[in-house]
């Protein structure tokens, strides 16, 4: 047998190995080159950075976290809460909330707003909870101030009587502040400028469920425009004249009704009163634009200028909920029933066991408020002609004993 001499073989091992690794090397910059330019997301307006992408591993529970190595792109969005400094022990309980049942896994950002300045205590601690970048903001006195078309007096009086009728925050000051920039201020803060979406957080609530996806995109893939979890009915007593003032505005400018609305959802026969529904405000991811439309910002320069934030109470919720029914198509309108969420004292449970499985939910669903008679989503499923979605035998039990 004859056999090649040793020097041969190693010589054309070498240049065979020399081939393979410049051919690997060749391959690897076309698959990355062809990514970048052939990538089925949209241009980035945060590209993340793709080594240090971490995910929530479903299948060993809340605290375990694992890296992938593939690209993510997020949407253009944010996180966003109203907070004062004594607010900071509560706040970091539903911070970590989100960033277990969420935020971890996207790394969003996190814009916090103050009347007064953010203490240096308050933002260290803070930013260190964030897996996003926190920035802190305060909101200048043209956003949470008395505009001078007030009557100051009458406001004082307004809010004596309320208080006197034992309505929540009726005799407050600074809720009405602050209802009136959560309705018409949040959005036209320079700070959330470059966002589409946004997400509200407040101080003490709590997410039961890990989020089986990123909710900002799903928003986005699916051109919803407004997605709630809770809905319920607000005091009558604290909005006396709010549906009368949104006649006269609608009268004005008819133009801005949608011609597939879900104004079913918010009044009963022929539109004459409002049954109080709305989406529960402190929870909602919408699209900012919505609220920067000029229909929208019409509405609440409307309402601002008759004054009912001050001489009565009218809150961001209604206000919002009865803009989204009137003004948008309600196919860009979503229930997020999978999504457990609770804000003291109502919580939402999803329905189906499967769901609470799969995420892994740790809420009681006999203790959900979303199917009870009180709440309005039923009439929400109703208005939108879209079937509930499918419930389990146990909060079927709960339902009918609350019917
Ligand atoms: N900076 C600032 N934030 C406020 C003020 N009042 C309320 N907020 C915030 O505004 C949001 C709504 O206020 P809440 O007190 O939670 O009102 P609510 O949800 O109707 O009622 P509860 O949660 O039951 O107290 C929360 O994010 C609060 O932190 C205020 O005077 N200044
Ligand atoms: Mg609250």
């Amino acid at each position: 047998m004859k056999y090649f001499p040793i020097s041969l073989i190693s010589r054309n091992s070498l240049r065979a190995l020399r081939i393979l690794v410049i051919t690997m090397a060749i391959t690897g910059l076309i698959y990355q080159f062809s990514f970048n330019i052939f990538s089925p997301y949209k241009l980035p307006y945060s590209i993340q950075d793709l080594s240090s992408l971490e995910i929530l591993s479903h299948s060993q529970g809340n605290s375990d976290i694992k890296t992938i190595d593939q690209p993510y792109q997020r949407a253009n969005a944010t996180f966003v809460t109203l907070a004062q400094n004594k607010d900071l022990y509560s706040l970091m309980e539903a911070i970590q909330s989100v960033e277990n049942s969420f935020n971890k896994k996207y790394k969003y950002d996190w814009v916090f707003f103050n009347d007064n300045e953010f203490s240096p205590e308050f933002k260290e601690i803070i930013s260190n909870q964030v897996s996003g970048n926190a920035s802190f903001h305060i909101i200048g006195k043209e956003y949470w101030g008395y505009p001078d078309w007030i009557d100051l007096e009458k406001a004082k009086k307004g809010r004596e009587e309320m208080a006197a009728a034992k309505i929540v925050y009726g005799g407050s000051e600074s809720y009405r502040h602050m209802c009136r920039f959560e309705s018409g201020f949040f959005y036209r803060h320079p700070a959330l400028n470059n966002y589409k979406y946004y997400w509200r957080v407040e101080p003490g609530v709590k997410y039961t469920c890990l989020a089986d996806k990123d909710y900002f995109k799903y928003m986005e893939d699916n051109d919803l425009t407004y997605g709630f979890t809770l809905s319920l009915i607000e005091f009558r007593r604290s909005i006396p004249t709010l549906w009368n003032t949104t006649l006269d505005f609608i009268h004005q400018n008819p133009q801005y009704i949608h011609k597939n609305n879900l104004v079913e959802f918010i009044t009963e026969a022929n539109m004459t009163e409002y049954n109080l529904c709305h989406f529960w405000s402190n929870f909602e991811i919408a699209d900012l634009d919505f609220y920067r439309s000029e229909a929208y910002s019409k509405y609440f320069d409307y309402l601002d200028s008759q004054g009912g934030f001050f001489y009565e109470r009218w809150g961001d919720a209604p206000v919002h909920s009865i803009a989204v029914s009137l003004f948008l198509n309600k196919t860009k309108i979503h229930h997020f029933d999978n999504i457990g969420y609770e804000h003291p004292p109502f919580q939402s449970c999803p329905s189906s066991k499967k769901t609470r499985l799969e995420n892994k939910c740790f809420c009681n669903p006999r203790k959900s408020f979303t199917w009870t008679y009180k709440s309005c989503v039923a009439k929400y499923y109703e208005a939108q002609g879209l079937p509930r979605p499918p419930f389990e035998k146990d909060t079927q039990k709960v339902l009918m004993n609350n019917e």
